[in-house]
């Protein structure tokens, strides 16, 4: 099984300013975690990240007959991107939003998801974790499939 994880844009930023929100962990940390957790369970992994609203479409679009799941924190695009909604549909694989923070508890404008109209669940608010409890969730996912 093969896990495609797409970081959106300033992800790479973590670690560099509001710790108080993000946690204080690098981004390099964030990769290094979710490949150890794939390593762990003996899936295989591949983990995006880009800033830009077309790479992450693109690389949705790539996943199709590349990966058998996706991982997803969309990041801003979260909340305004139909183009990465209608990507994710398009591919059809089973895939899971995850937010580092408690997005529901924080301005009204984060609480829309366009892209998690698309995924099978959210995971908000545990960090660096909610990562791993997505690629657990797929990987049973993909057991029983
Ligand atoms: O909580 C999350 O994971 C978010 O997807 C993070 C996005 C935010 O727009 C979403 O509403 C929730 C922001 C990522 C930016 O990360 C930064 C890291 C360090 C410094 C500044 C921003």
């Amino acid at each position: 099984m093969k896990i495609l994880v797409i970081n959106g844009p300033n992800l790479n930023m973590l670690g560099i300013r509001e710790p108080e929100i993000y946690g204080s962990q690098t981004y390099p940390d964030l990769v290094a975690f979710i490949e150890k957790v794939c390593a762990d369970e003996g899936v295989g992994c591949e983990v995006f990240q880009s800033n830009h609203e077309g790479e992450i479409v693109d690389k949705i679009q790539k996943a199709y007959k590349n990966a058998d799941a996706i991982v997803i924190n969309p990041a801003a695009y979260t909340h305004t991107s139909i183009a990465i909604l209608d990507a994710l549909k398009a591919v059809t694989l089973p895939a899971v939003e995850v937010h580092l923070s408690a997005v529901e508890n924080r301005e009204e404008f984060r609480r829309i998801s366009y892209a998690g109209m698309a995924c099978l669940k959210t995971i908000t608010g545990q960090g660096f974790e909610g990562y791993r409890q997505a690629i657990l969730f797929l990987k049973m996912k993909g057991e029983r499939l």
